[in-house]
Protein backbone atom coordinates (compact mmCIF):
# COMPACT_ATOMS: atom_id res chain seq x y z
CA UNK A 1 0.00 0.00 0.00
CA UNK A 2 1.22 3.17 -1.01
CA UNK A 3 0.68 7.16 -1.68
CA UNK A 4 -2.59 8.87 -0.80
CA UNK A 5 -5.22 7.07 1.26
CA UNK A 6 -8.39 8.80 2.90
CA UNK A 7 -8.88 8.35 6.35
CA UNK A 8 -11.08 10.07 9.00
CA UNK A 9 -8.84 13.00 9.41
CA UNK A 10 -8.27 13.50 5.76
CA UNK A 11 -5.98 12.09 2.70
CA UNK A 12 -3.01 10.97 4.51
CA UNK A 13 0.21 9.50 3.05
CA UNK A 14 0.96 5.82 4.06
CA UNK A 15 4.29 4.88 3.81
CA UNK A 16 4.81 2.11 0.32
CA UNK A 17 6.90 -1.17 1.03
CA UNK A 18 10.59 -1.04 0.13
CA UNK A 19 10.99 -3.70 -3.08
CA UNK A 20 14.59 -3.00 -4.22
CA UNK A 21 17.25 -2.86 -2.21
CA UNK A 22 20.35 -4.46 -3.71
CA UNK A 23 22.73 -3.14 -6.43
CA UNK A 24 21.50 -3.34 -9.79
CA UNK A 25 24.49 -4.20 -12.27
CA UNK A 26 23.97 -5.39 -15.18
CA UNK A 27 20.25 -5.62 -14.89
CA UNK A 28 20.05 -8.00 -12.11
CA UNK A 29 19.69 -6.88 -8.46
CA UNK A 30 22.78 -8.34 -6.57
CA UNK A 31 24.49 -8.06 -3.27
CA UNK A 32 27.23 -5.98 -2.44
CA UNK A 33 30.48 -8.26 -2.88
CA UNK A 34 31.66 -7.53 0.75
CA UNK A 35 28.38 -8.27 1.48
CA UNK A 36 27.78 -5.07 3.39
CA UNK A 37 25.02 -3.27 4.00
CA UNK A 38 24.11 -0.08 5.26
CA UNK A 39 20.88 1.46 6.95
CA UNK A 40 18.82 3.87 5.22
CA UNK A 41 16.62 5.67 7.62
CA UNK A 42 13.44 8.23 7.58
CA UNK A 43 14.45 11.60 8.97
CA UNK A 44 10.90 12.33 10.56
CA UNK A 45 11.52 9.69 13.15
CA UNK A 46 15.48 8.14 12.36
CA UNK A 47 13.62 4.50 12.33
CA UNK A 48 15.50 2.56 9.84
CA UNK A 49 13.44 2.09 6.23
CA UNK A 50 15.82 -0.60 4.79
CA UNK A 51 18.70 -2.27 4.74
CA UNK A 52 20.64 -1.42 1.04
CA UNK A 53 23.83 -3.00 -0.64
CA UNK A 54 26.83 -1.04 0.42
CA UNK A 55 28.58 -0.76 -2.99
CA UNK A 56 32.22 -0.31 -3.28
CA UNK A 57 35.32 -0.52 -5.49
CA UNK A 58 34.59 -4.38 -6.87
CA UNK A 59 30.92 -3.46 -7.31
CA UNK A 60 31.80 -0.10 -9.08
CA UNK A 61 34.24 -2.18 -11.05
CA UNK A 62 31.67 -4.76 -11.88
CA UNK A 63 29.31 -2.53 -12.54
CA UNK A 64 32.02 -0.50 -14.45
CA UNK A 65 32.60 -3.76 -16.67
CA UNK A 66 28.82 -4.23 -17.63
CA UNK A 67 28.73 -0.81 -18.63
CA UNK A 68 31.63 -0.87 -21.06
CA UNK A 69 30.20 -4.06 -22.43
CA UNK A 70 27.07 -2.54 -22.91
CA UNK A 71 28.63 0.10 -24.93
CA UNK A 72 31.63 -1.55 -26.57
CA UNK A 73 29.62 -4.52 -28.20
CA UNK A 74 25.73 -3.99 -26.82
CA UNK A 75 23.04 -2.42 -29.06
CA UNK A 76 21.71 0.70 -27.09
CA UNK A 77 24.94 2.90 -28.46
CA UNK A 78 24.25 1.36 -31.76
CA UNK A 79 20.28 1.59 -31.97
CA UNK A 80 18.80 3.92 -34.11
CA UNK A 81 17.59 7.03 -31.71
CA UNK A 82 13.79 6.79 -32.84
CA UNK A 83 14.41 3.03 -31.61
CA UNK A 84 16.17 4.89 -28.60
CA UNK A 85 13.47 7.36 -27.87
CA UNK A 86 10.62 5.01 -28.13
CA UNK A 87 11.98 2.83 -25.40
CA UNK A 88 12.70 5.57 -23.38
CA UNK A 89 9.59 6.66 -23.93
CA UNK A 90 8.46 3.74 -22.77
CA UNK A 91 10.65 4.55 -19.18
CA UNK A 92 8.66 7.50 -18.68
CA UNK A 93 5.52 6.10 -18.99
CA UNK A 94 6.35 3.60 -16.34
CA UNK A 95 7.40 6.48 -14.14
CA UNK A 96 4.40 8.39 -14.28
CA UNK A 97 2.28 5.40 -14.09
CA UNK A 98 4.45 5.03 -10.29
CA UNK A 99 4.11 8.19 -9.67
CA UNK A 100 2.44 7.69 -6.48
CA UNK A 101 4.66 4.98 -5.45
CA UNK A 102 8.08 6.92 -6.06
CA UNK A 103 7.09 9.99 -4.63
CA UNK A 104 6.21 8.52 -1.05
CA UNK A 105 9.08 6.47 -1.17
CA UNK A 106 11.27 9.32 -2.33
CA UNK A 107 9.60 11.35 0.77
CA UNK A 108 10.17 8.93 3.33
CA UNK A 109 13.27 8.59 2.80
CA UNK A 110 14.48 12.22 2.13
CA UNK A 111 11.92 13.75 4.70
CA UNK A 112 10.04 15.46 1.70
CA UNK A 113 6.48 16.31 1.35
CA UNK A 114 4.76 13.41 -0.66
CA UNK A 115 2.12 15.55 -3.13
CA UNK A 116 5.08 18.07 -3.81
CA UNK A 117 7.75 15.34 -4.81
CA UNK A 118 4.73 14.07 -7.12
CA UNK A 119 4.06 17.60 -8.69
CA UNK A 120 7.35 18.27 -8.47
CA UNK A 121 10.06 15.73 -8.31
CA UNK A 122 8.64 13.47 -10.44
CA UNK A 123 6.66 15.03 -12.63
CA UNK A 124 10.38 16.80 -13.80
CA UNK A 125 11.86 13.31 -14.19
CA UNK A 126 9.32 12.25 -16.49
CA UNK A 127 9.39 15.24 -18.18
CA UNK A 128 13.00 15.17 -18.56
CA UNK A 129 12.66 11.90 -19.60
CA UNK A 130 10.30 12.43 -22.45
CA UNK A 131 12.15 15.81 -23.50
CA UNK A 132 15.63 13.56 -24.22
CA UNK A 133 13.24 10.66 -26.06
CA UNK A 134 12.40 13.62 -28.26
CA UNK A 135 16.11 14.33 -28.89
CA UNK A 136 17.20 10.96 -29.01
CA UNK A 137 16.91 10.96 -33.22
CA UNK A 138 17.35 14.68 -33.87
CA UNK A 139 21.14 14.21 -33.35
CA UNK A 140 23.60 14.93 -36.24
CA UNK A 141 26.76 16.42 -37.35
CA UNK A 142 27.42 19.18 -39.83
CA UNK A 143 29.01 19.32 -43.36
CA UNK A 144 31.80 21.64 -43.61
CA UNK A 145 33.27 23.45 -47.07
CA UNK A 146 36.71 23.25 -45.98
CA UNK A 147 39.81 24.62 -47.82
CA UNK A 148 41.54 23.45 -50.63
CA UNK A 149 40.35 19.94 -52.23
CA UNK A 150 38.36 18.81 -49.41
CA UNK A 151 35.22 18.57 -47.29
CA UNK A 152 34.32 17.66 -44.21
CA UNK A 153 31.57 16.57 -42.00
CA UNK A 154 31.21 15.68 -38.11
CA UNK A 155 29.36 13.22 -36.19
CA UNK A 156 28.43 13.02 -32.71
CA UNK A 157 29.21 9.91 -31.80
CA UNK A 158 28.06 8.09 -27.88
CA UNK A 159 31.28 9.34 -25.60
CA UNK A 160 31.05 6.07 -24.03
CA UNK A 161 30.24 5.18 -20.24
CA UNK A 162 29.43 8.10 -17.76
CA UNK A 163 29.53 7.98 -13.96
CA UNK A 164 27.08 9.99 -12.04
CA UNK A 165 27.30 11.18 -8.44
CA UNK A 166 23.82 12.48 -7.14
CA UNK A 167 22.80 14.18 -4.00
CA UNK A 168 19.70 13.53 -1.73
CA UNK A 169 17.82 16.53 -2.10
CA UNK A 170 16.07 15.75 -5.21
CA UNK A 171 17.12 12.35 -6.20
CA UNK A 172 14.13 11.20 -8.58
CA UNK A 173 15.00 14.69 -10.40
CA UNK A 174 18.62 14.23 -10.13
CA UNK A 175 18.57 10.97 -11.61
CA UNK A 176 16.46 11.57 -14.18
CA UNK A 177 18.16 14.92 -15.38
CA UNK A 178 21.69 12.99 -15.32
CA UNK A 179 20.00 9.78 -17.26
CA UNK A 180 17.83 11.18 -19.81
CA UNK A 181 20.67 12.91 -22.03
CA UNK A 182 22.98 9.95 -21.54
CA UNK A 183 20.44 7.57 -22.91
CA UNK A 184 19.27 9.46 -25.28
CA UNK A 185 23.47 10.40 -26.69
CA UNK A 186 23.97 6.22 -26.51
CA UNK A 187 25.74 6.13 -23.54
CA UNK A 188 25.90 3.50 -21.02
CA UNK A 189 26.07 4.43 -17.33
CA UNK A 190 26.74 4.02 -13.32
CA UNK A 191 24.98 6.04 -10.85
CA UNK A 192 26.08 6.24 -7.60
CA UNK A 193 22.57 8.12 -5.56
CA UNK A 194 23.50 9.58 -1.65
CA UNK A 195 23.89 7.02 1.00
CA UNK A 196 21.06 9.00 2.56
CA UNK A 197 18.96 8.31 -0.23
CA UNK A 198 19.48 5.39 -2.36
CA UNK A 199 15.60 4.24 -2.43
CA UNK A 200 14.66 5.59 -5.90
CA UNK A 201 17.53 5.01 -7.87
CA UNK A 202 16.88 1.43 -7.18
CA UNK A 203 13.29 1.85 -8.34
CA UNK A 204 13.86 3.25 -11.18
CA UNK A 205 16.18 1.00 -11.91
CA UNK A 206 13.88 -1.43 -12.06
CA UNK A 207 11.69 0.54 -14.41
CA UNK A 208 14.09 0.94 -17.18
CA UNK A 209 14.25 -2.96 -16.89
CA UNK A 210 10.58 -3.49 -17.65
CA UNK A 211 10.79 -0.38 -20.26
CA UNK A 212 13.32 -2.69 -21.77
CA UNK A 213 16.30 -0.63 -21.79
CA UNK A 214 19.18 -3.19 -22.12
CA UNK A 215 21.35 -4.83 -19.36
CA UNK A 216 24.03 -2.80 -18.38
CA UNK A 217 22.84 0.00 -19.99
CA UNK A 218 21.97 1.59 -16.41
CA UNK A 219 23.55 0.45 -13.24
CA UNK A 220 23.00 1.81 -9.99
CA UNK A 221 25.33 1.09 -6.83
CA UNK A 222 24.66 2.03 -3.63
CA UNK A 223 27.01 3.02 -1.14
CA UNK A 224 29.12 5.94 0.28
CA UNK A 225 31.00 8.64 -1.26
CA UNK A 226 34.73 8.46 -0.41
CA UNK A 227 34.46 4.24 -1.09
CA UNK A 228 31.68 4.25 -3.91
CA UNK A 229 31.72 7.14 -5.25
CA UNK A 230 35.47 7.98 -5.42
CA UNK A 231 35.80 4.36 -7.03
CA UNK A 232 33.58 5.83 -9.79
CA UNK A 233 35.55 9.17 -10.05
CA UNK A 234 38.58 7.51 -10.17
CA UNK A 235 37.90 4.78 -12.56
CA UNK A 236 39.88 4.40 -15.76
CA UNK A 237 36.79 2.89 -17.95
CA UNK A 238 34.77 5.98 -17.15
CA UNK A 239 34.38 8.18 -20.11
CA UNK A 240 33.01 11.25 -18.40
CA UNK A 241 31.61 11.78 -14.76
CA UNK A 242 28.75 14.26 -13.68
CA UNK A 243 28.53 15.00 -10.38
CA UNK A 244 25.98 17.25 -8.15
CA UNK A 245 26.51 17.87 -4.16
CA UNK A 246 29.01 20.38 -2.59
CA UNK A 247 31.59 22.49 -4.06
CA UNK A 248 34.39 20.56 -1.40
CA UNK A 249 33.23 16.78 -3.03
CA UNK A 250 33.60 18.27 -6.99
CA UNK A 251 37.06 19.72 -6.00
CA UNK A 252 37.38 15.83 -5.20
CA UNK A 253 35.92 14.86 -8.32
CA UNK A 254 38.05 17.49 -10.79
CA UNK A 255 40.82 15.81 -8.84
CA UNK A 256 39.89 12.18 -9.23
CA UNK A 257 40.04 12.99 -12.72
CA UNK A 258 43.15 14.39 -12.87
CA UNK A 259 44.97 11.54 -11.47
CA UNK A 260 43.25 9.04 -13.63
CA UNK A 261 42.22 9.39 -17.60
CA UNK A 262 41.02 13.29 -17.47
CA UNK A 263 38.24 12.25 -17.96
CA UNK A 264 36.16 15.21 -19.07
CA UNK A 265 33.87 16.43 -16.02
CA UNK A 266 30.61 18.35 -15.39
CA UNK A 267 30.03 19.75 -12.17
CA UNK A 268 26.69 21.47 -10.13
CA UNK A 269 27.98 22.34 -6.80
CA UNK A 270 26.33 25.15 -4.02
CA UNK A 271 25.11 28.07 -4.11
CA UNK A 272 24.45 31.16 -2.28
CA UNK A 273 21.79 33.17 -4.42
CA UNK A 274 20.68 36.80 -4.50
CA UNK A 275 17.24 38.06 -5.12
CA UNK A 276 16.52 41.23 -5.31
CA UNK A 277 13.63 43.36 -4.87
CA UNK A 278 13.02 46.60 -6.00
CA UNK A 279 10.64 49.72 -4.46
CA UNK A 280 8.36 48.97 -7.35
CA UNK A 281 7.62 45.49 -6.88
CA UNK A 282 4.07 44.33 -5.89
CA UNK A 283 4.91 43.85 -1.89
CA UNK A 284 2.35 40.91 -1.44
CA UNK A 285 3.84 39.12 -4.39
CA UNK A 286 7.47 39.67 -3.76
CA UNK A 287 6.66 38.42 -0.05
CA UNK A 288 5.38 35.17 -1.22
CA UNK A 289 8.22 34.63 -3.88
CA UNK A 290 10.86 35.43 -1.40
CA UNK A 291 9.50 32.71 0.80
CA UNK A 292 8.82 30.18 -1.31
CA UNK A 293 12.70 30.52 -3.07
CA UNK A 294 13.95 30.88 0.42
CA UNK A 295 11.96 27.65 1.74
CA UNK A 296 11.08 25.41 -1.26
CA UNK A 297 12.52 21.90 -0.74
CA UNK A 298 13.04 23.19 3.15
CA UNK A 299 15.97 25.20 1.60
CA UNK A 300 18.01 21.97 0.75
CA UNK A 301 17.88 23.27 -3.08
CA UNK A 302 21.54 24.58 -4.63
CA UNK A 303 19.42 27.87 -6.29
CA UNK A 304 17.48 28.29 -2.62
CA UNK A 305 17.30 32.05 -2.43
CA UNK A 306 19.51 32.59 0.73
CA UNK A 307 20.16 36.29 0.42
CA UNK A 308 17.27 38.29 -0.04
CA UNK A 309 18.60 41.94 -0.90
CA UNK A 310 14.84 44.09 -0.72
CA UNK A 311 15.56 48.25 -1.33
CA UNK A 312 15.28 50.91 1.29
CA UNK A 313 12.16 52.17 0.11
CA UNK A 314 9.77 49.24 0.02
CA UNK A 315 12.03 47.67 2.99
CA UNK A 316 10.21 48.19 6.62
CA UNK A 317 7.06 47.31 4.58
CA UNK A 318 8.51 44.13 3.86
CA UNK A 319 10.02 42.88 6.44
CA UNK A 320 6.95 43.51 8.33
CA UNK A 321 4.88 41.33 5.95
CA UNK A 322 7.31 38.81 6.30
CA UNK A 323 7.10 38.03 9.62
CA UNK A 324 3.25 38.32 9.27
CA UNK A 325 3.33 35.88 6.75
CA UNK A 326 5.46 33.44 8.43
CA UNK A 327 3.22 33.01 11.48
CA UNK A 328 0.79 30.70 9.48
CA UNK A 329 3.59 28.82 8.41
CA UNK A 330 3.69 25.15 9.72
CA UNK A 331 6.74 22.59 10.38
CA UNK A 332 5.32 19.73 9.99
CA UNK A 333 5.07 16.22 9.21
CA UNK A 334 3.07 15.88 5.87
CA UNK A 335 2.95 11.87 6.02
CA UNK A 336 0.69 12.20 9.47
CA UNK A 337 -0.11 15.97 10.15
CA UNK A 338 -3.71 16.61 8.21
CA UNK A 339 -2.78 20.79 8.34
CA UNK A 340 0.12 19.74 6.01
CA UNK A 341 -0.82 16.94 3.71
CA UNK A 342 -3.33 18.37 0.92
CA UNK A 343 -4.08 21.73 -0.44
CA UNK A 344 -2.09 24.86 -0.31
CA UNK A 345 -0.99 24.37 2.89
CA UNK A 346 1.56 21.93 1.47
CA UNK A 347 3.69 24.60 0.16
CA UNK A 348 3.43 26.83 3.32
CA UNK A 349 4.80 24.22 5.69
CA UNK A 350 8.49 22.99 6.24
CA UNK A 351 9.23 18.97 6.52
CA UNK A 352 11.78 17.67 8.05
CA UNK A 353 15.28 18.04 7.13
CA UNK A 354 17.07 14.94 5.70
CA UNK A 355 19.63 13.62 8.23
CA UNK A 356 21.25 14.28 11.65
CA UNK A 357 24.51 15.67 10.08
CA UNK A 358 22.38 18.22 7.76
CA UNK A 359 20.42 19.46 10.85
CA UNK A 360 23.15 19.57 13.52
CA UNK A 361 24.73 21.75 10.53
CA UNK A 362 22.02 24.22 9.92
CA UNK A 363 21.57 24.69 13.42
CA UNK A 364 25.02 25.63 13.98
CA UNK A 365 25.10 28.41 10.76
CA UNK A 366 22.30 30.10 12.86
CA UNK A 367 23.85 29.72 16.20
CA UNK A 368 26.72 31.46 14.44
CA UNK A 369 24.62 34.01 12.90
CA UNK A 370 22.98 34.79 16.43
CA UNK A 371 26.60 34.97 17.71
CA UNK A 372 27.35 37.65 14.61
CA UNK A 373 25.20 39.98 15.47
CA UNK A 374 22.25 39.61 13.45
CA UNK A 375 18.85 39.41 14.81
CA UNK A 376 16.15 36.79 14.37
CA UNK A 377 13.32 38.31 13.12
CA UNK A 378 11.22 34.67 13.27
CA UNK A 379 12.19 30.78 13.84
CA UNK A 380 15.78 30.37 15.28
CA UNK A 381 15.08 27.09 16.91
CA UNK A 382 14.77 23.25 16.06
CA UNK A 383 11.62 21.93 16.88
CA UNK A 384 11.84 19.98 19.77
CA UNK A 385 9.58 16.42 18.58
CA UNK A 386 11.04 13.37 17.07
CA UNK A 387 12.99 14.04 13.69
CA UNK A 388 15.01 17.30 12.48
CA UNK A 389 12.48 19.93 12.11
CA UNK A 390 13.64 23.58 12.05
CA UNK A 391 11.40 26.50 12.22
CA UNK A 392 11.98 28.49 8.84
CA UNK A 393 14.68 31.71 10.24
CA UNK A 394 15.32 35.01 8.70
CA UNK A 395 18.05 36.70 10.12
CA UNK A 396 17.70 40.77 9.34
CA UNK A 397 21.00 42.99 11.21
CA UNK A 398 22.96 40.63 8.11
CA UNK A 399 26.54 42.49 6.97
CA UNK A 400 26.99 40.92 4.00
CA UNK A 401 30.53 40.71 2.24
CA UNK A 402 30.08 43.01 0.05
CA UNK A 403 28.42 45.86 2.17
CA UNK A 404 32.35 46.50 3.49
CA UNK A 405 33.25 46.48 -0.01
CA UNK A 406 31.01 48.77 -1.11
CA UNK A 407 32.37 51.39 1.71
CA UNK A 408 35.89 50.33 0.67
CA UNK A 409 34.99 51.53 -2.67
CA UNK A 410 33.44 54.84 -1.71
CA UNK A 411 35.64 56.49 0.82
CA UNK A 412 36.05 54.04 4.06
CA UNK A 413 38.79 52.31 2.27
CA UNK A 414 40.95 51.12 5.55
CA UNK A 415 37.63 49.14 6.98
CA UNK A 416 37.68 46.74 4.31
CA UNK A 417 39.93 44.19 5.86
CA UNK A 418 38.92 44.59 9.50
CA UNK A 419 35.59 44.22 8.89
CA UNK A 420 34.39 40.76 6.81
CA UNK A 421 30.56 39.75 6.28
CA UNK A 422 28.76 37.32 8.21
CA UNK A 423 29.22 33.33 7.47
CA UNK A 424 25.71 33.54 7.19
CA UNK A 425 25.68 35.72 4.80
CA UNK A 426 28.54 33.86 2.51
CA UNK A 427 28.77 30.18 2.89
CA UNK A 428 25.64 28.02 1.61
CA UNK A 429 23.18 26.70 5.08
CA UNK A 430 21.14 25.00 2.93
CA UNK A 431 18.26 25.11 5.24
CA UNK A 432 15.31 26.99 5.82
CA UNK A 433 17.58 30.02 6.42
CA UNK A 434 16.97 33.84 4.67
CA UNK A 435 19.38 36.22 5.32
CA UNK A 436 17.39 39.88 4.70
CA UNK A 437 19.22 42.47 3.80
CA UNK A 438 18.53 45.98 2.91
CA UNK A 439 20.07 48.39 -0.41
CA UNK A 440 19.86 51.47 -2.18
CA UNK A 441 21.11 51.41 -5.55
CA UNK A 442 20.55 49.18 -8.64
CA UNK A 443 24.46 49.37 -8.86
CA UNK A 444 25.00 48.38 -5.32
CA UNK A 445 22.40 45.35 -5.38
CA UNK A 446 24.46 44.14 -8.38
CA UNK A 447 27.88 44.69 -6.67
CA UNK A 448 26.58 42.79 -3.77
CA UNK A 449 24.81 40.70 -5.68
CA UNK A 450 28.08 39.09 -7.16
CA UNK A 451 29.95 39.36 -4.26
CA UNK A 452 30.34 35.38 -3.64
CA UNK A 453 32.53 32.76 -4.55
CA UNK A 454 28.86 30.93 -6.13
CA UNK A 455 27.04 31.67 -9.34
CA UNK A 456 24.18 29.59 -9.73
CA UNK A 457 20.98 31.27 -9.74
CA UNK A 458 19.49 35.05 -8.72
CA UNK A 459 16.49 36.93 -9.24
CA UNK A 460 14.90 40.20 -9.85
CA UNK A 461 11.41 41.74 -8.45
CA UNK A 462 10.58 44.85 -10.52
CA UNK A 463 8.30 46.28 -12.88
CA UNK A 464 10.85 48.11 -14.35
CA UNK A 465 11.67 46.69 -17.61
CA UNK A 466 15.35 48.62 -17.93
CA UNK A 467 16.27 47.79 -14.20
CA UNK A 468 15.22 44.31 -14.59
CA UNK A 469 17.79 43.93 -18.06
CA UNK A 470 20.34 45.41 -16.09
CA UNK A 471 20.46 43.04 -13.35
CA UNK A 472 20.25 39.93 -15.77
CA UNK A 473 22.87 41.13 -17.85
CA UNK A 474 25.27 41.78 -14.81
CA UNK A 475 24.78 39.22 -12.24
CA UNK A 476 26.96 36.40 -12.75
CA UNK A 477 24.69 33.09 -12.23
CA UNK A 478 23.79 30.14 -14.28
CA UNK A 479 19.83 31.52 -14.49
CA UNK A 480 18.40 34.52 -13.66
CA UNK A 481 14.40 34.38 -12.94
CA UNK A 482 13.16 37.95 -13.82
CA UNK A 483 9.44 38.50 -11.11
CA UNK A 484 9.09 34.41 -10.40
CA UNK A 485 11.76 31.91 -9.15
CA UNK A 486 12.51 27.98 -9.00
CA UNK A 487 10.78 28.13 -12.61
CA UNK A 488 12.80 25.19 -14.37
CA UNK A 489 12.04 22.61 -17.30
CA UNK A 490 13.68 20.50 -19.44
CA UNK A 491 14.45 22.25 -21.93
CA UNK A 492 16.11 25.16 -19.75
CA UNK A 493 19.61 24.40 -19.82
CA UNK A 494 20.34 24.42 -15.62
CA UNK A 495 24.11 24.83 -14.14
CA UNK A 496 26.64 27.78 -12.37
CA UNK A 497 29.68 29.98 -12.84
CA UNK A 498 32.19 30.17 -10.48
CA UNK A 499 32.17 27.99 -7.64
CA UNK A 500 29.13 26.74 -8.07
CA UNK A 501 30.53 24.43 -11.42
CA UNK A 502 30.03 24.37 -14.74
CA UNK A 503 28.81 22.12 -17.31
CA UNK A 504 24.79 22.12 -18.25
CA UNK A 505 21.75 19.71 -17.15
CA UNK A 506 18.55 20.06 -19.01
CA UNK A 507 18.06 21.35 -22.53
CA UNK A 508 19.99 20.71 -25.67
CA UNK A 509 23.38 21.62 -24.66
CA UNK A 510 22.71 18.71 -21.93
CA UNK A 511 23.45 16.23 -24.43
CA UNK A 512 26.82 17.81 -25.77
CA UNK A 513 28.40 16.45 -22.52
CA UNK A 514 27.53 12.73 -23.69
CA UNK A 515 28.79 12.87 -27.00
CA UNK A 516 32.37 13.14 -28.80
CA UNK A 517 32.55 15.42 -32.03
CA UNK A 518 34.50 13.89 -34.93
CA UNK A 519 35.54 15.13 -37.53
CA UNK A 520 35.45 13.39 -40.83
CA UNK A 521 37.60 14.96 -43.81
CA UNK A 522 37.40 13.13 -47.50
CA UNK A 523 39.09 14.22 -50.79
CA UNK A 524 36.56 16.28 -53.35
CA UNK A 525 38.55 14.50 -56.43
CA UNK A 526 40.10 11.31 -55.57
CA UNK A 527 43.25 10.68 -53.32
CA UNK A 528 45.58 13.86 -53.44
CA UNK A 529 48.41 10.72 -52.73
O1 LIG B 1 27.42 16.58 0.08
P1 LIG B 1 28.44 15.65 -0.67
P2 LIG B 1 26.79 16.40 1.56
C1 LIG B 1 25.97 21.01 -0.37
C2 LIG B 1 25.13 21.62 0.75
C3 LIG B 1 25.27 20.61 1.83
C4 LIG B 1 26.71 20.21 1.66
C5 LIG B 1 27.10 18.88 2.24
O2 LIG B 1 25.70 22.83 1.15
O3 LIG B 1 25.05 21.16 3.11
O4 LIG B 1 26.89 20.16 0.25
O5 LIG B 1 26.22 17.84 1.81
C6 LIG B 1 29.09 11.77 -2.82
N1 LIG B 1 34.07 11.01 -3.94
N2 LIG B 1 25.15 20.24 -1.30
O6 LIG B 1 27.85 16.09 2.54
O7 LIG B 1 29.34 14.99 0.32
C7 LIG B 1 28.04 11.45 -1.79
O8 LIG B 1 28.05 10.07 -1.49
C8 LIG B 1 32.98 10.84 -4.70
C9 LIG B 1 24.69 20.96 -2.46
O9 LIG B 1 25.70 15.43 1.48
O10 LIG B 1 29.03 16.46 -1.74
C10 LIG B 1 26.79 11.92 -2.51
O11 LIG B 1 26.37 10.94 -3.43
N3 LIG B 1 31.73 11.08 -4.27
C11 LIG B 1 24.11 20.07 -3.46
C12 LIG B 1 27.27 13.16 -3.25
O12 LIG B 1 28.68 13.03 -3.34
C13 LIG B 1 31.57 11.55 -3.03
C14 LIG B 1 23.38 18.87 -3.03
C15 LIG B 1 26.95 14.49 -2.57
O13 LIG B 1 27.50 14.49 -1.29
C16 LIG B 1 32.68 11.77 -2.17
C17 LIG B 1 23.96 18.25 -1.85
C18 LIG B 1 33.97 11.48 -2.68
N4 LIG B 1 35.07 11.66 -1.94
C19 LIG B 1 24.78 18.97 -1.02
N5 LIG B 1 32.21 12.25 -1.00
C20 LIG B 1 23.53 20.70 -4.68
N6 LIG B 1 24.39 21.28 -5.52
O14 LIG B 1 22.34 20.64 -4.94
C21 LIG B 1 30.88 12.32 -1.09
N7 LIG B 1 30.46 11.88 -2.31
Amino acid sequence: RSGEKTNGAGLLFVPPEVKFTKLFINGRFVDAASGRAFETRDPRTGDVIATVAEGDKEDVELAVRAARKAFDHGEWPRMSGSERGRIMTRFADLVEQHADELAALESLDAGKHPAVTKAVDIANAVESLRYFAGAADKIHGETLKMQGQFQAYTLREPLGVAGFIIPWNFPSTMFAIKVAPALAAGCTMVVKPAEQTPLSALYFANLAKQARIPDGVINVVTGFGPTAGAALASHMEVDMISFTGSTEVGRLIMEASARSNLKPVSLELGGKSPLIIFDDADLDMAVELAVSANLFNKGEACIAASRVYVQEGIYDKFENKLAERMKSWIVGDPFSDPRVSQGPQACASTPTLVDKTQYERVLSYIDHGKKEGATVLTGGNPLVQKGYYIEPTIFTDVKDFALQHLYYLSDLGGTFAAQEGMTIAKEEIFGPVMCLMKFKTVEEAIERANDTKYGLGAGVVTRDLDVANQVVRSVRAGVVWVNCYFAMSSDVPFGGRKMSGFGKDEGMHALDKYLALKSVVTPLRGSPW
